[in-house]
């Protein structure tokens, strides 16, 4: 079967990737050929609306009209120099960005965890060049149940098995510490020695949309700065306006020593990240001491630029904290009349349903799966938990025709 022509179907499409393609991913049964704004169809033409957002980056919508123009219009006049050369579009965006975010520079990637990748050797470099720390000495404080990318030295920290097992052996020179315990990175900047930064989710998504208590973040920024060491965001998921603020951080006023974004910087049309800093930390990284084939590419400036005053200019992030605590009202008013959820928690549109189930039950997937019968795409993570997370241009009726959906589909449990 020559199958680079003939429209396939969903059954044979699934087949084609479990044949020729790793199975690093067990995807709900669904096989998407189209997506718009809030709306995605399946290769048979049935509409969903889409409750993930690509887990955060496609905050604009699908298909972004402007988003799109400026990626095929940079793609088709000069896509990619590498960085041997200057072009007339990076430095551009460079001021945009840096302006947009209020820090003096950004080292431009690609994939978040490539940006967390950075700001771990830019915080390791600070730590030995300016806050004098003996060298392969520094220290780092990351919370339990993280969740920062996938690559080797990530993963060290991270303590899911599923994560971890087997990719050995791992990067040393991290400490871990409970999330959501501001005096437990308080005894440790006590009692250790070469701590160079603290790395943090403002929001643990992955783990479960776990919101920290109100304060936690600002404590934690204010002991930071009293030991001299870097406070460092990782706003991946929660930033670039999901959680109802341009930043999830902005709800305590605190500003990061080093800000870690990705996903929706790009709108999800191309893979951007970005990793800024003020010059006292940036300018430790001197010429061919880091970078990235792609990294701060013409295309990638472009449709960055474009994505963010998507965000800017259609008020996004009011949009996501309004509907966000309509979506939560309305969530607990279904959780009262049902003993299936336990509860609702988030922020903006960055929610998450607490299933009234063991974490190795199959319950939060069967439900998926119901929800995608009744044409809404969501899915769980870790066990018993759904993440409910919409692109952040959903209306008011869109939101109402969603939770009758979810009303619906738990009441056929
Ligand atoms: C997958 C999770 C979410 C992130 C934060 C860095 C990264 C991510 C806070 C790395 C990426 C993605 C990875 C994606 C699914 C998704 C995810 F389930 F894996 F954990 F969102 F919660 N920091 N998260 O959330 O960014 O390298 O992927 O661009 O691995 O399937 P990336």
């Amino acid at each position: 079967m020559n199958t680079t022509q003939q429209k396939l179907n969903s059954q044979e499409i699934v087949e084609l990737e479990n044949k020729y393609g790793a199975h690093n991913y067990h995807p709900l049964p669904v096989v998407l050929s189209k997506g718009e704004g809030v709306h995605v169809w399946d290769v048979e033409g049935k509409h969903y609306y889409d409750f993930l957002s690509a887990y955060s980056a496609v905050n604009q919508g699908h298909c972004h009209p402007k988003i799109v123009k400026a990626l095929t219009e940079q793609a088709s006049t000069l896509g990619l120099t590498s960085r041997a050369f200057y072009n007339d579009v990076l430095g551009v965006y460079e001021k945009f960005v840096t302006e947009y975010f209020g820090f003096d520079k950004v080292l431009p990637m690609n994939t978040g965890a490539e940006a967390v990748e950075t700001a771990l050797k830019l915080c390791r470099k600070w730590a030995y060049e300016v806050k004098g720390i003996n060298e392969n000495e520094a220290k780092i404080i990351v919370c339990e149940n993280n969740f920062h990318g996938r690559t080797t030295t990530v993963i060290s920290f991270s303590n899911d098995p599923v994560a971890r097992k087997n990719f050995g052996p791992y990067t040393p020179g991290f400490i871990k510490i409970p999330y959501n315990d501001a005096s437990a990175l308080r005894d440790v900047l006590e009692n250790e020695e070469n701590i160079a930064g603290f790395l943090v989710e403002p929001i643990q998504g992955e783990a479960g949309v776990y919101v920290p208590d109100e304060g936690y973040l600002k404590e934690c920024f204010e002991l930071c700065k009293s030991k001299n060491v870097l406070f460092i965001a990782d706003e991946v998921q929660t930033g670039i306006a999901r959680t109802g603020e341009l930043l999830a951080v902005d709800y305590e006023n605190v500003t990061p020593d080093i800000l870690i974004l990705g996903k929706a910087i790009s709108g999800g049309v191309y893979p951007v990240s970005a990793v800024l800093a003020n010059d006292e930390i940036m300018n430790v990284i001197r010429p061919g001491e880091h970078g990235s084939t792609f990294g701060g590419n013409p295309t990638a400036s472009k449709v960055a630029i474009a994505a963010l005053e998507v965000i800017r200019d259609e008020n996004l992030a009011k949009n996501a904290k309004e509907l966000g605590n309509y979506f939560r009202a309305e969530m607990n008013r279904i959780i009262g009349a049902s003993d299936l959820v336990k509860s609702v928690r988030g922020k903006g549109l960055l929610n998450a349903i607490l299933i009234n189930d063991t974490e190795d039950s199959s319950t939060a997937w069967d439900i998926c799966v119901a929800l995608k019968n009744n044409g809404l795409l969501a899915k769980p993570t870790h066990g018993n938990i759904i993440r409910f997370a919409p692109p952040l241009v959903m209306t008011r009726e869109q939101m109402d025709e969603c939770i009758a959906i979810i009303e619906k589909t738990l009441k056929e449990f």
